[in-house]
């Protein structure tokens, strides 16, 4: 079994992709970044009721993301905007949930985050931790059925390896070397609990020993290593070889959630330490010391990242939202004489200013 051991790298191992490559890359981690800056605001003023960054985990999620086919499952948890990105949902449909409004896929009824993009082939996010990894197995067993090349991919954080489902995913992906990458970003916190309290073992990765399978961790914030990881990862399952669980070791520099305040449980000073390690600081120094990058470029594509999102808001957030009454009409495929009585109810005493047309 290999257990690999952080490589001791400085975003330099995305020299191996092109610059108009890492380019691409390290814009998706700036529009993430810029979609958080105001994500977090929006919440404080009230215009959002809940939103969760992702800030400090950019170049695991793009990295993993982009190393991917388009019709490789992802199954994630709450953290997995910059993966959204990547695989191509629009801000607006971003936003659109976040917004809960009538553009929003979820109809309004999932907590803001809680993302699901079925013609992306992003299933719906689990909230309780650990419940997307079965999940990500099963879809894998069922595509392998099919006779489809792809993978599915399952986003879980370090605290959710203490969860019973990522026994049981793990366990039972081994048994039927099914097509699955099991990407665990290693943040360091499960909200309050630290990693050091999440477990004895040494790694993370090295809990894929037990399971029969490679285990592989890696500098989560070196986009280009993620990437090469994940690529060699896929290219084994699609093989036949089997799953491969990946530590991408990374840090969240903001708070769990907008209900959380870190600075109750953590220090500045290893605030400090990772910020020093940012991915995105990191990409661009590398790209910056072969001369592909200037600051100005750089500042452009900043500005060129916060100026979408600004523009997706302001499509977003006027609209209304969703009708009501498709709370009657996707519950079952016929609507029941039960639901035409709750419906008809409904329509006598609710008030219609959401129902605009
Ligand atoms: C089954 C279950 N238990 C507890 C919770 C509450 N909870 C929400 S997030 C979280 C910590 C998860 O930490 P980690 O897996 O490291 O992911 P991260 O938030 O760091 O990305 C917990 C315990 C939950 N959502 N589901
Ligand atoms: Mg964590």
């Amino acid at each position: 079994m290999s257990v690999q051991a952080v490589p001791a790298t400085s975003g330099d191992s995305a020299e191996g992709l092109s610059v108009p490559v890492r380019k691409r890359l390290l814009r998706l981690m700036l529009l993430s970044r810029a979609l958080d800056e105001r994500g977090m605001t929006l919440q404080r003023q009230g215009r959002i009721g809940f939103y969760v960054p992702v800030e400090g985990q950019e170049g695991a999620q793009v990295g993993c993301a982009a190393a991917l086919e388009p019709e490789d499952w992802l199954c994630p948890g709450y953290r997995e905007t910059a993966v959204a990105l990547t695989r191509g949902v629009p801000l607006t449909l971003l936003l659109s949930q976040l917004y809960g409004g009538r553009t929003d896929l979820c109809l309004g009824r999932q907590m803001p985050n809680h993302f699901a993009f079925r013609q992306y082939r992003f299933v719906s996010t689990s909230s309780p931790i650990g419940t997307q990894i079965p999940h990500a197995v099963g879809l894998a067993l069922a595509a392998r059925l099919k006779g489809e090349k792809v993978v599915a991919v399952t986003f879980f954080g370090d605290g959710a390896t203490s969860s019973n489902d990522f026994h049981s995913g793990l366990n039972f992906a081994g048994v039927y070397k099914a097509p699955v990458i099991f990407f665990c970003q290693n943040n360091q916190w499960a909200i309050s609990l630290p990693r050091s309290k999440q477990t004895r073992s040494e790694t993370l990765a090295q809990k894929a020993e037990a399971y029969g399978f490679p285990g592989v961790q890696v500098d989560g914030n070196d986009v280009g290593a993620v990437y090469a990881a994940v690529k060699e990862a896929r290219a084994r399952a699609t093989a036949g070889g089997g799953p491969t669980l990946i530590e991408a070791v990374t840090y969240r520099m903001g708070p769990h959630t907008t209900s959380d305040d870190p600075r109750r449980y953590r220090s500045p000073e290893e605030l400090a330490l990772w910020k020093s390690r940012d991915p995105v600081e990191r990409l661009k120094e590398a790209l910056e010391k072969e001369h592909a990058l200037s600051e100005e470029e750089f500042d452009q594509l900043l500005e060129g990242a916060r100026a979408e999102v600004a523009a997706a808001i302001q499509e977003v957030e006027p609209l209304p939202p969703p009708d009501p009454l498709t709370l009657f009409d996707d519950t079952l495929s016929r609507r029941t004489p039960q639901l035409e009585e709750q419906r008809a109810a409904f329509l006598a005493e609710a008030p219609v200013s959401g129902r605009k047309e």
